[in-house]
């Protein structure tokens, strides 16, 4: 297994000019150490200091790092800026968060992103083997999947979201929304920590790129991809021993002698503007002058980690919390009592617990969180059991602690109420609470997490069968194949192989390069091109009715031999239309953008250009009615890329390719792109040549990327030997 991240689990750091690696911090370092620990992992991450600090050891940095398992991926400080400053930080980050006003979008930033994803897909794809399990992590890595999977078809790729996913209207706002779908769907299985965060990708998905789903799978595409929720949890043991421990019982003994007779109130945060750091202390504040009977019997120990200093928001909030703790601790404060103990540094991890420990209450208000582990961590650090948590409604972490005193941090008033309610609330039911978070968080630790994640994604089908590229020994047996054959069968898939898709059906028509292409190939008596599509047969008629081709047309309903005229391959009745129209024109109606497209045997209903929120509403809808209607009339529904078709059955391109077939040849080519191809390459026999155009997915020997390639092949078969 591979584990793919923006920062290894080591950070290195320079000292008299040596190089030193010590444990990263964060929750994502910390739950997935365990699980590289246990394997025979590789871990893909940056080293956390930029390369140009470490031009010329990065040899020994490479050997060192490979010790433990590591594979670093240099960043400049050009990347660090923009990448990892700019584009993670200042876009997905505050916009994620549901922070719009803070969100830039810089074309600059996203040209980083997009460079130091393709890094790191190439790192990864250095070191993967085919069958191997690549798990990416996180938001600055969202292109990595599907990158990587271009590289090697024959991985399985798992993703998974540390921060929120944010609903559609919010996701929207961002420019790049389309390439952040798309990099995703290169997995197959998508986590994220809440059903909340599932629902909303899926609704994405659905509305930008028109893919519905099924119980979290993903219609369309290659692949099937599945989105799923996996609530991330502790090192539940590695806390509770601490918490335990002599030295944090020393420790929590030490801080609870400073505080004297008071109640403790532990507060924990990165400094970051998601943690709703400012409302807290409103709250505190107002709490204090409401409930003078509190005064001197309280303590609030804030903790703050230092965080992306050299942000200005950052900064400017630093300044503000500054202001605040001050105006709160002059205001309340007594001879003899400070109201606030505010620490603003990190503290190693055994003082990090006997905090924990001796905390009476926590507060963890953020605005919006991911899941937030440092409830989790105070839970698992209760040996006494009777701590109370106070917790944000907008964490993900509240999805899973119902029994926390969960607060809306907006509402500055409620919080101070909750305040109140933690400090009074009597022994028996704080212990109660905490005794079933307790249990919770101990049964679903970051190993179960870790588990469940790679058990699900194990379980992702195999694909049949992964193409392999059409590459220059391939390529050159293919030419010699057929230079060599006294006989030539060429089936070609028309739009998305021999053209790319354009926006509407009526602007992929040929070009004169194309048609120049298509005439040369089917000059002469040993060549027979068929174009196989399922474009209705006017339009083909149209475009390249003039030359010298054979032609099927709606996936198979229709076929025109060299020379002949069409002729149909089911019968004709076509009342089944009268049925399906009206109710295709209706769902017209109410989608703005969607076309009806009328073809002999089939309706083809396209939703490419469709407002995007709308055909999100009105395709399931549709999906559904039709899903009726067709099993009463015997009609087959085909959904496509952006395209829902009714057509009478049966046929398809393989049946219709069955006429050519009968006849003996010398060499045969089939290629095609899409779903529709599958039936073609399915029913060729045994020493076929059958590529599939684009996706990685088939029952094509060989894949070629796009429409340019599949015309340079032709192009070199048309300029041999005829
Ligand atoms: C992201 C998401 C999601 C904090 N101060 C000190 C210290 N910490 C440790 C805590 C905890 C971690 O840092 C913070 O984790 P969070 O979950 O609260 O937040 P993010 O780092 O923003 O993490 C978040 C998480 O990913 C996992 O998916 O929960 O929502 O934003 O482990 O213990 N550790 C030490 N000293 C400190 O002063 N040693």
């Amino acid at each position: 297994m591979i584990i793919v991240s923006n920062r290894l689990p080591v950070t290195a750091k320079q000292e008299e000019g040596t190089v030193q690696f010590v444990p990263s911090v964060g929750g994502l370092a910390t739950g997935l150490r365990s699980v590289h620990a246990a394997g025979e992992g590789l871990w893909v991450g940056w080293p956390g200091i930029a390369a140009d600090a470490l031009r010329g050891k990065e040899t020994a940095v490479c050997r060192d790092l490979a010790d433990v398992h590591c594979v670093p991926v240099f960043l400049t400080a050009r990347d660090v800026r923009d990448y990892y400053g700019g584009f993670s930080n200042r876009t997905v980050w505050p916009l994620f968060h549901y922070f719009t006003q803070h969100a830039t979008y810089d074309r600059g930033h996203w040209d980083a992103y997009r460079r130091v994803n393709e890094r790191f897909a190439a790192a990864t794809a250095e070191v993967a083997r085919p069958g191997d399990t690549v798990w990416v992590q996180d938001y600055h890595l969202m292109l990595v999947p599907a990158l990587l999977r271009a590289r090697l078809p024959d991985v399985r790729i798992g993703f998974f979201l540390h921060i929120p996913f944010p609903s559609y209207e919010v996701f929207r706002l961002l420019p790049w929304r389309r390439e952040i779908l798309e990099g995703l769907l290169g997995a197959d299985l998508v986590g994220f920590h809440t059903h909340d965060y599932v629902g909303h990708f899926l609704d994405a998905v659905h509305a930008l790129l028109g893919r519905g789903h099924a119980s979290g799978e993903v219609d369309g595409g290659e692949r099937p991809v599945r989105a799923d929720a996996f609530p991330m949890g502790i090192d539940y043991d590695r806390f509770r021993t601490a918490a335990e421990a002599p030295a944090a019982r020393r420790e929590a003994g030490r801080i609870r002698r400073h505080v004297g007779d008071r109640k403790v109130i532990l507060s924990v945060d990165r400094l970051d503007y998601t943690k709703g750091v400012l409302e807290r202390l409103e709250a505190f504040d107002l709490f204090l002058a409401e409930n003078p009977a509190w005064r001197e019997r309280v303590t609030l120990i804030f903790l703050l980690v230092p965080s992306r200093t050299r942000v200005e928001e950052y900064r400017d909030l630093k300044r503000q919390i500054d202001e605040r703790v001050g105006r709160i601790n002059g205001r309340h404060g007594s001879v003899g009592w400070v109201p606030i103990w505010y620490l603003y540094r990190s503290v190693p991890f055994e003082r990090l617990v006997a905090l924990y420990r001796a905390a009476d209450v926590a507060l963890v208000t953020p605005l919006r969180d991911g899941m937030n582990l440092v409830a989790k961590e105070y839970v698992a650090s209760q040996v006494d059991g009777d701590g109370v948590l106070v917790l944000s409604e907008f964490a993900g972490a509240a999805q899973e602690l119902g029994e926390a005193l969960l607060v809306n941090p907006n509402d500055v008033p409620g919080l101070a109420r909750a305040i109140g309610e933690a400090l009074e609330l009597p022994k028996r039911e704080r212990v109660e609470r905490m005794r079933r978070m307790q249990e919770r968080v101990a049964a679903h630790t970051v190993e179960a997490w870790a588990a469940d994640f790679l058990a699900e994604l194990g379980a992702r089908g195999r694909p049949e069968h992964v193409p392999q590229p059409l590459e220059r020994e391939a390529a050159d047996r293919l030419a010699a194949a057929y230079t060599k054959a006294e006989s030539r069968l060429l089936l070609l898939d028309y739009d998305g192989t021999l053209v790319p898709f354009a926006p509407t059906p009526a602007q992929a028509r040929p070009d004169r390069e194309l048609r120049t292409l298509l005439s040369r190939l089917a000059e002469g008596s040993r060549n027979e091109v068929v174009i196989v599509s399922g474009r209705d047969r006017e339009t083909l008629a149209a475009w390249l009715g003039d030359l010298d081709v054979g032609l099927v047309a709606e996936h198979g309903a229709w076929v025109r031999e060299r020379g002949g005229a069409w002729r149909a391959t089911v019968s004709r009745d076509a009342a089944w239309k009268a049925r399906v129209r009206p109710l295709l024109e209706r769902y017209l109606r109410r989608t703005p953008g969607a076309i009806l497209e009328e073809k002999a045997f089939a309706l083809a209903w396209h939703f490419r250009r469709a407002e995007p929120y709308a055909s999100r509403l009105r395709v399931p809808e549709l999906r559904e009615e039709l899903r009726d209607l067709a099993a009463q009339l015997a009609l087959h529904v085909l959904e496509g890329d952006h395209v829902i078709e009714v057509k009478a059955g049966p046929f398809h391109k393989g049946l219709a390719a069955a006429r050519w077939l009968e006849r003996e040849w010398g060499f045969v080519l089939a290629m095609g792109d899409d779903r529709t191809d599958e039936d073609l390459f399915a029913s060729l026999p045994a020493g076929c040549w059958t590529i599939k155009v684009g996706g990685s997915r088939s029952r094509a020997a060989y894949r070629l990327p796009g429409p340019p390639d599949v015309r340079a092949l032709l192009a070199r078969l048309a300029g041999g030997r005829r």
